[in-house]
């Protein structure tokens, strides 16, 4: 094969591999899933414990025993297990099929130590088939979103306190768009060379 032709082909597997291995890397993983959780209230700790919350399954949930109030949260902490830069949480209520209306009111928090808290949003889980109802995202402001530890507190509602998967997302190493720029020039260094042999 002549060196023209190699250097093509090198350029093709370069900016394929890289390009490749850039984009399964951009989509961020869930870094709570499996996580330690616990909880100062649980009706069913067996079989609906605080690690239920975590396990990546929507037909389990952590359920508290009780209402919370805003005096008494019945509230559910995730350990990271180190800090991030979390750009995104995602809450998720049922879609029980009976209990189909009543709500879980919640305000969740964030901390770096476990000691100093910071309201990162709150809102209303709705028992609802409507994922928009059921789920809600929570996006940490810059100041708020380099966190360890995230607790979700029920303070009100109609439903007794339960959630059925807390999902945290950071924000994607820079290291990953150094890949992926390094995937695009591959790419365009194939394309320049295929339309200068075309030419
Ligand atoms: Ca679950």
């Amino acid at each position: 094969m002549k060196r023209r032709s190699w250097m093509m082909f090198c350029s093709c597997v370069f900016g394929v591999i890289t390009t490749w291995f850039c984009s399964s890397g951009v989509r961020a993983e869930n870094v709570a899933l499996g996580k330690s959780a616990t909880t100062n209230s649980n009706w069913d700790p067996i079989n609906q414990g605080p690690e239920r919350a975590v396990d990546g399954s929507m037909s389990t949930l952590w359920a508290s025993a009780g209402h919370g109030a805003p005096g008494n949260p019945l509230w559910l902490k995730v350990d990271l297990g180190q800090v991030y830069d979390l750009e995104r949480i995602v809450l998720c209520g049922p879609d029980s099929g009976v209990y189909r209306g009543f709500t879980v009111e919640y305000i969740l928090y964030g901390s770096r130590n476990d000691s100093q808290w910071s309201e990162l949003g709150r809102g209303t889980l709705v028992d609802s088939p409507d994922r928009d109802l059921r789920n809600d995202e929570v996006f940490p402001t810059e100041q708020n979103g380099s966190l360890r530890y995230l607790r979700f507190d029920g303070v009100g509602g109609t439903h007794w306190t339960h959630l059925y998967e807390l999902e945290a997302y950071p924000v994607p190493e820079p290291s990953t768009f150094v890949l992926l720029g390094m995937g695009a020039v591959g790419l365009l260094g194939f394309a320049w060379r295929w339309r200068k042999r075309a030419a």
